[in-house]
């Protein structure tokens, strides 16, 4: 057996119960074994074993008071990845989901998505099994001062900077980088996705979702196709689907429908995303509620989005989400280009059957890394005490996903599978980490 496959066997074995982590594994060495197998240097330094392997892993309690007076205990944890080339980087995720399984995933992918950004940034991940559907903002306070109250030793930065992801917005950050403040009693970059009134940047909110549609249009654009007058189907309705939308219909497409995790609208005539921020981001309401400012839109309840007919997919909700069947039906309709704005969306066997049927295909870790670019971009600026224009920031937000697109396209064509992004992405990404891990010596 490959080293590559040795390790992937034996990392299996030392983390049973972790179903969504092997997946992120899988899909990572099987793609880059040919190139690591290649590079006898990396097994000699024993690179994977310690890919693969957290820095560090931190598991807390939250406790906190719900506003009827009771006590509420959630699980809290920051998985701190890889730090070769940068401070510890990545979103917190609050959704009852979570579990360690899950945020290792995600501070796996985020190693190798950081790599691809170009900035000093390493990789890692956190969150909570906390559900914040439904509580009041003071709950929500409570909860978010309670989990600052372990992890503010844990992180600086310098060490570890988080940010946002699913059921964490400037509500939450705000909250939390409050609270850190109050700890340590010092004013610094700790966060990004802060306010803009204390640190935050311009085009952050809007950074993952317009990064991802830079990808794709220059994707397309070197394939000869645009999004103009293209339909495209986006899953989700929260920060990165609802920006991903609003830059593809800057670019001229069609957007027709969005979801949430309890059903989907369609709007034939386009989806008025004025009316979807203020059901998602004001009353932070149900997408059900599209059809109060758009009669004429469809909702249906469940999962089904990807069977409406269209040229482009944007999957931007959450893991697994886009299965075979889903995938199969997609290319059956026409569709030409998927896009991940969500992390590992797609499943193995999805991404199969898109890469078998030529679909053009932009892996989470290159197509959504805009959203941690640009907090790379924010604590530069932090660091500079100095705030950018939106247009300065979005410039490089543009240039940086040109740049990831080109990269992932040298690496495919270097292993001889050109427009296989997935293996492009992760060779580019790899490489960097490994060799910088090599400069480092065995720490
Ligand atoms: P939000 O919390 O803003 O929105 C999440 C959206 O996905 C909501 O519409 C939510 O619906 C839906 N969703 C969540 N869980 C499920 C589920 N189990 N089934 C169906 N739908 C679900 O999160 P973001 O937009 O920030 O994140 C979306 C994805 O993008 C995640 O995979 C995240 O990791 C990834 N990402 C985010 C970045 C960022 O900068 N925010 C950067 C890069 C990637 P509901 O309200 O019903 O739960
Ligand atoms: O998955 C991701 O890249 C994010 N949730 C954003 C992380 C960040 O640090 O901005």
């Amino acid at each position: 057996m490959s080293y590559t496959m040795n390790v992937l066997e034996q990392a299996k074995k030392k983390n049973p119960y972790e179903p969504e982590f092997h997946q992120a594994m899988t899909e990572i060495l099987t793609t880059i074994q040919p190139f690591v197998d290649s590079h006898p240097e990396y097994e000699k330094a024993g690179i994977l074993e310690r890919l693969i392997e957290p820095e560090r892993v931190i598991m807390f309690r939250v406790p906190w008071v719900d506003d009827t007076g009771k006590v509420q205990v959630n699980k809290g944890c920051r998985v701190q990845f890889n730090s070769a080339i940068g401070p510890y980087k990545g979103g917190l995720r609050f959704h009852p989901s979570v579990s360690l399984s899950i945020i290792k995933f995600l501070g796996f992918e985020q190693v190798f998505k950081n790599s691809l950004t170009g900035q000093p940034i390493g990789g890692g991940k956190g969150g909570s099994d906390f559900d914040p559907k439904g509580r009041s903002d003071r709950e929500i306070m409570a909860f978010c001062q309670s989990f600052m109250t372990e992890l503010f030793r844990h992180i600086g930065a310098n060490t570890d900077v988080p940010a946002g992801d699913i059921g964490v917005g400037g509500r939450e950050i705000g909250f939390m980088y409050g609270q850190y403040k109050r700890l340590v009693n010092s004013f610094e970059g700790v966060f990004t996705g802060k306010g803009l009134t204390y640190g935050g940047s311009l085009a952050r909110r809007e950074a993952t979702g317009y990064g991802l549609v830079y990808l794709m249009d220059e994707m397309l654009r070197q394939h000869g196709k645009s999004l103009k007058d293209k339909t495209v189907v986006v899953s989700g309705s929260g920060n990165v689907a609802t920006y991903a939308a609003e830059k593809v219909q800057q670019l001229g497409g069609k957007v027709v429908a969005l979801s949430d995790s309890a059903g989907f609208i369609y709007d034939a005539g386009g989806i008025d995303l004025s009316a979807v921020k203020k059901i998602k981001e004001i009353k932070r309401g149900r997408i059900s509620e599209y059809k109060n400012y758009r009669p004429d839109a469809v909702y249906t309840g469940g999962k089904g989005i990807w069977n409406i007919s269209c040229d482009v997919a944007l999957p931007c909700a959450t893991q697994n989400e886009l299965n075979e069947d889903d995938a199969k039906a997609l290319v059956k309709n026409g569709c030409f280009a998927v896009g991940e704005g969500a992390n590992m969306p797609a499943t193995m066997e999805a991404t199969e059957v898109f890469l078998q049927n030529k679909v053009l295909f932009a892996p989470g870790k290159a197509a959504n890394a805009g959203g941690v670019a640009t907090s790379a971009l924010e604590m530069s600026q932090n660091s500079m005490r100095t705030a950018w224009s939106f247009d300065e920031v979005d410039q490089k937000l543009k240039s940086i996903m040109v740049n990831i697109y080109n990269n992932i396209t040298a690496a495919a064509k270097e292993a001889n599978c050109e427009d296989n992004f997935v293996t492009g992405a992760n060779i580019a990404g790899f490489k960097k980490i490994a060799d910088t891990m090599l400069l480092q010596g065995v720490v």
